[in-house]
């Protein structure tokens, strides 16, 4: 029996390592040693300093609106760490934590929401695909590439970072359809926030778990806790080393809570409590790991301390480099659909510049 039998969603268990306390629950064994489990900690302080900066930006007119990743970073550290060179990622809008764990400058992240094009552009090698702002639409386009591969015999894996409000997507099914039929070697990684904008996940689908709705597809799927670091790595290796060898694809639900707005061009308090707020800040991944790293006596408030101040240095540095780029040319909103603009983009061009 493995990992996606023992947790197969008709049993209606979800899979957990770490307890909100810090502690393994029993018989469970860390998938990480602890320098390995230091550096990701590290990596998520960086990435939350670094997605309430662009909070910060935002609110004093320097970037923007923005799509805080603020409480899902054990979904996305934790999935995002097992990729390797060749892997292809295909983000929606919230991937602050993936584009970063892939390597992907922060400046260029910042360019994105600066709204410079420069920013949807991977350095040379990286195979991570610009912010998909329609929703649900890049599955399709992840199982495509993941056939492309399987049919080129090539050994990689693609996955698909999504929301719950997705998986209400005809595209979602379509691609889950796809990849189920053609085995390919897909992982679909829904972050379960809890919310599709104010859409609360009780209303966006009757399914008792999203995590089940692998079963259709006849493909594995498996419900993590994804506030806990740990088994999101866990179930993402089973995943990513089932696809490699030819095992075809996995549906992957990650339970989290969105902290912060959807974008920052919404009011969270319309639609939901402080209460609820309260309820989940306990199990914020970044309490968690800190707990469970203070247990092994590697975790301080000095360490704390000089990690954030470390990471500050360098957010700050690199706000002041992506301030620096120049301002795009409106050109370049056309330039980039294809390889030679159409007359249609063309004229729409000339007349937007006419209005300026
Ligand atoms: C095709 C399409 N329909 C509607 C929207 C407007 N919209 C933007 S984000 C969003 C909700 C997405 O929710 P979810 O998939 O759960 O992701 P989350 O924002 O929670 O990360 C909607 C409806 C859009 N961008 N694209």
């Amino acid at each position: 029996m493995g990992l996606f039998d023992d947790y197969h969603p008709l049993k209606g268990k979800m899979f957990q390592m770490l307890k909100p306390d810090g502690t393994l629950y029993s018989e469970m064994e860390a998938p990480l040693n602890d320098q390995e489990t230091l550096q990701l900690y590290q990596r998520m302080v960086f990435i939350r300093l670094a997605d309430q900066k662009a909070l910060m930006l935002q609110r004093q007119g320097r970037m923007g609106t923005y799509a805080p990743v603020w409480g899902q970073e054990a979904c996305q550290v934790g999935s995002a760490y097992l990729l390797q060179k060749g892997d292809w990622v295909f983000p929606a809008f919230r991937e602050l934590a993936v584009s970063l764990m892939m390597g992907i400058p922060l400046k260029t992240i910042y360019l994105y929401w600066m709204g410079n094009e420069e920013g949807s552009r991977a350095p040379e090698g990286m195979n991570v695909m610009p912010v998909s702002i329609p929703v649900g639409t890049h599955p399709l386009h992840a199982v495509g590439v993941a056939w492309a591969a399987k049919i080129r015999g090539d050994k990689i894996v693609t996955i698909a970072y999504f929301g719950d409000g997705a998986t209400s997507k005809g595209d979602f099914h379509e691609a889950m359809n796809l990849a189920g039929v053609f085995k390919t070697p897909s992982i679909f990684f829904c972050q379960n926030n809890q919310f599709a904008i104010s859409v609360p996940r009780k209303i966006q689908t009757a399914s008792e778990t999203i995590a089940q709705k692998a079963m259709a597809y006849g493909m594995d799927g498996i419900q993590v806790d994804g506030n806990d670091l740990f088994a999101v790595h866990t179930a993402t290796k089973e995943a990513v080393d089932k696809a490699r060898s030819g095992g075809g694809a996995t549906l992957i639900e990650g339970v989290t809570y969105r902290f912060g707005p959807h974008t920052t061009a919404d009011d969270p308090t319309k639609y939901r409590t402080d209460e609820e707020i309260e309820r989940w800040k306990p199990l914020d991944p970044l309490v968690r790991l800190r707990l469970y790293l203070k247990g092994k006596g590697l975790w301080s408030d000095e360490v704390e301390k000089q990690m954030t101040e470390e990471a500050q240095k360098e957010i700050d540095q690199v706000v002041k480099e992506a301030e620096a780029v120049p301002v795009p040319e409106v050109e370049d909103i056309f330039k980039y659909v294809y390889a030679e603009m159409t007359p249609q983009l063309k004229e729409q061009m000339e007349y937007l510049k006419s209005t300026l």
